[in-house]
C-alpha cells in the first residue's frame, strides 16, 4: 500500500512494508512445457487479481530445480526465479519455501508430494495427480492428514468460455443432463521413427508416464466432465496401440510400447446421463483439438479449444422461427475472469487458463471455506479412477464400476 508521508507533503510516498501482501514463495520442480507456463502464472496473478485483497498472498518464484544446470540456470533468468536447486529433495527442506509446484513427468508426483508433505509445503502438482489410483490415494491421504493446501493443474476449466458452461449447469438451466461427448485429438505420435522417452517423450514411456492418452489427455476431459457434470459411476472403453515397439532414448534400443495411443470410452454419470468419449494421438491434422458438448432438456452446450473464447450455446425456449446456436464470445466483463483482463471483446489464451487457476488457489487461502473452483487432490483423484477403471474396461473388454474418491 502506497502511503504519504504526515511529515512534508513534498516528500516522496514510501511503501510501508508491513502493508505489504505476504509473498506466497514458490519452488518450481521442473523446467519444461509446464514449468513455463506455470512460471507465467506466478509472474502474471498478482498483476491482474486480487489486488484490493488485503490479505491476499502475492506469489513468487523463490527456486526453480532441474538437474540440467546450464538449462536450469537459463530458464532461472529467463523466468527471474531467485535461486537454482539441483535436487528436488533440497527445494522441498527448504525453509524460504511455501509451496512446491510439481512440474515433473508422473512418475515422480508421488515421491515429490509426499517429501512435501513431510516438510509442511503447501503443494501446487501438474495432471494427473499420479501414475495410478493407489498412488493418488496415498497422496491424498497424506495432504489431507497434514491439511496442507493442494491443487492439480487441470487448467482447462479455468478457461471463460469453460467456466461459463459450468456456471450455466450449475444455474439448473439444461434441466435434466442427456449427453456428454468430448474428444482430445492429436497427431504427433504417427510417425514410426520417434523415440520413447526423454523430454516430453516420456509420454510415450509406460514407466514414466502410467498410461498414453488416458492419463494425457483424457484426463482433461474426464475432469471438466466431473467438474460440470459430476460422478462419473461406470466405463466401457477400448484403446489400442498402434505403434508396438519404438526406440528407447535412454537404451538405444527398441523397447515395446505399453502406453494406449488412443482410446475410447462410453460412460455413465450419476445423474442419468451418459456419455461418449476418445482420445487419440493419430488424428492426422489435429494439433490439440478438445471439444465437448452437453445436450440437456432446455439447452445445448459446447467448447473448442481451437477457438477457446467462444461457447455454443443453444436455447429451446427462443420461438421457434429464431431458434437456432449462437455463439457467445466470452470475452465481456460479464464473463468470468475475462473482467480482469482488457477490454470487451480483446480474448484470451491458453496461458490464461493457469493464471486463472493459480488465481482460485489464492482465493482459497485467503477463505477456505469457499467454494473451490479448482481441482484438489481428492477431486483429481476421482478423475484417476475414472482412467484406472477406463484401462481396466479395456483389458478386459467388460462393463467397469468406477471407484470413487472417499478415502
Ligand atoms: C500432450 O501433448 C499435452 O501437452 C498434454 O500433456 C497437456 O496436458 C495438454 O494440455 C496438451 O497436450
Amino acid at each position: 500500500m502506497t502511503k504519504t508521508s504526515t511529515r512534508s507533503k513534498q516528500q516522496p510516498t514510501s511503501i510501508c512494508v508491513s502493508d505489504a501482501p505476504r509473498e506466497l514463495r514458490i519452488g518450481l520442480v521442473g523446467y519444461g512445457f509446464m514449468g513455463r507456463a506455470h512460471a507465467n502464472a506466478v509472474h502474471q496473478v498478482a498483476h491482474f487479481f486480487g489486488k484490493n485483497s488485503p490479505n491476499r498472498r502475492v506469489p513468487v518464484l523463490q527456486a526453480v530445480c532441474g538437474r540440467d544446470a546450464e538449462k536450469l540456470s537459463e530458464f532461472a533468468k529467463t523466468w527471474s526465479a531467485r535461486s537454482t536447486e539441483t535436487d528436488w529433495r533440497k527445494l522441498v527442506a527448504r525453509s524460504d519455501v511455501d509451496a512446491v509446484d510439481i512440474c515433473t513427468p508422473n512418475d515422480s508426483h508421488m515421491e515429490i508430494a509426499l517429501a512435501c508433505v513431510k516438510h509442511g509445503k503447501m503443494i501446487l502438482c501438474e495432471k494427473p495427480l499420479a501414475l495410478d489410483g493407489k498412488q493418488g490415494t496415498a497422496m491424498v491421504r497424506a495432504v489431507e492428514k497434514a491439511k496442507l493446501p493442494n491443487l492439480v493443474w487441470y487448467n482447462y476449466r479455468f478457461l471463460p468460455a469453460v467456466t461459463l458452461a459450468k456456471n450455466i449447469v450449475d444455474a439448473g438451466e439444461l434441466g435434466k443432463v442427456f449427453h456428454y461427448r468430448a474428444n482430445f485429438l492429436q497427431d504427433w505420435t504417427i510417425s514410426a521413427d520417434l523415440p520413447q522417452g526423454g523430454t516430453g517423450l516420456w509420454r510415450l514411456d509406460a514407466k514414466v508416464a502410467g498410461s498414453g492418452v488416458t492419463g494425457d489427455l483424457l484426463a482433461h476431459c474426464i475432469d471438466t466432465a466431473r467438474w460440470i457434470n459430476g460422478d462419473i459411476t461406470e466405463v466401457s472403453a477400448m484403446t489400442e496401440t498402434f505403434i508396438k515397439s519404438r526406440v528407447h532414448t535412454a537404451t538405444g534400443k527398441q523397447q515395446p510400447v505399453k502406453i494406449d495411443d488412443a482410446c475410447a470410452f462410453l460412460a455413465r454419470f450419476k445423474n442419468g446421463s451418459m456419455a461418449v468419449f476418445e482420445s487419440t494421438r493419430y488424428a492426422r491434422g489435429h494439433k490439440a483439438l478438445y471439444t465437448f458438448e452437453i445436450n440437456g432438456e432446455h439447452k445445448s452446450l459446447a467448447w473448442d479449444l481451437h477457438d477457446l473464447n467462444r461457447l455454443s450455446y443453444f436455447d429451446h425456449s427462443v420461438n421457434g422461427d429464431r431458434r437456432g446456436w449462437s455463439s457467445i464470445h466470452c470475452t465481456d466483463g460479464d464473463h468470468p475472469y475475462a473482467g480482469n483482463w482488457w477490454v470487451p471483446g480483446l480474448g484470451l489464451g491458453y496461458e490464461h487458463s493457469f493464471v486463472h487457476g493459480l488465481h482460485e488457489f489464492l482465493n482459497s487461502l485467503e477463505s477456505p471455506k469457499a467454494e473451490r473452483r479448482f481441482a484438489d487432490f481428492r477431486h483429481a483423484l476421482g478423475t484417476q479412477f475414472v482412467c484406472d477403471a477406463v484401462l481396466e474396461a479395456a483389458r478386459t473388454r467388460r462393463w467397469t464400476r468406477v471407484k470413487q474418491a472417499r478415502v
